[in-house]
């Protein structure tokens, strides 16, 4: 049962920044709740509460404290759960492959529905085709490699690692957005990877739960810029 004392994550009701911090958390076991900011008041009382260090989500307040930003989030929760790796080698690899899954994801597929509201639709257009060549020619080979010299079905070592996370989250997006989800049929390993992670118990719960929400569509990439003042 949730009460006061269980970590709380603010951000916004889809994936963005957060749902790698929401994976971890489920991957490491750790209860916490979903604050959704819904309004920009909502955002606004957290700079005044003096809560965001950087004026920017995602939040999360846990064990008395009060944790900023994306990343230092995610590695403090797989820090906990053990999901950063056993040696300094695994450590290395694991922030690599977190780096360029975090590559794939950011620039094209998860700002693209945001460029569509602040910029244009072809702009989205166009950040969807550079996707798609970005994951063909870059990112996917690598991930295809590391997964066929792995024995365990993971990417590195033989347990769920933060590397996981992070390229599940972004090939998540390859798999649902109709653009880029043929590249698969040419990535076999990645597809498998796909299922395999899913297929763990505890994320296999979370992704059925109302919890996981879709990729950004033009409504919610519209409210998120209304809570963060990008439109007038
Ligand atoms: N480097 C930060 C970036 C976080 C970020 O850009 N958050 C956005 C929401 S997705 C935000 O709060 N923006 C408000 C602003 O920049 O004014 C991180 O990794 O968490």
């Amino acid at each position: 049962m949730a009460d006061e004392r269980t970590p709380r994550l603010t951000y916004f009701a889809g994936r963005g920044f957060a749902e790698p911090i929401r994976l971890a958390l489920v991957a490491a076991g750790i209860e916490y709740t979903d604050n959704y900011l819904e309004t920009r008041d909502d955002f606004l009382q957290l700079i005044k509460d003096g809560k965001l260090m950087f004026k920017q989500v995602p939040l999360l307040e846990i064990e008395g404290k009060t944790l900023i930003g994306g990343e230092p989030i995610l590695r403090f929760v797989c820090r906990r759960g053990r999901l950063d790796g056993k040696t300094d080698e695994e450590k290395t690899k694991i922030d690599m492959l977190t780096m360029g899954a975090k590559d794939l994801a950011w620039p094209n597929i998860i700002n693209s529905k945001f460029d569509e509201v602040q910029v244009s639709k072809e702009k989205c257009e166009e950040d969807i085709k550079s996707a798609f060549r970005e994951c063909r020619q870059r990112y996917l080979p690598v991930f295809e490699k590391v997964l066929s010299e792995s024995s365990s079905g993971f990417l590195v070592g033989e347990s769920l690692s933060m590397a996981d996370i992070m390229v599940f989250d972004a090939l998540a997006y390859v798999k649902e957005i109709p653009e880029l989800q043929p590249l698969l049929a040419d990535f076999p390993r990645c597809a498998a990877f796909i299922e395999h992670f899913s297929n763990q118990p505890m994320i296999k719960a979370y992704l059925a739960s109302p919890r996981r929400h879709p990729p950004t569509d033009t409504k919610h990439a519209t409210d998120v810029c209304r809570i963060l003042g990008w439109l007038t």
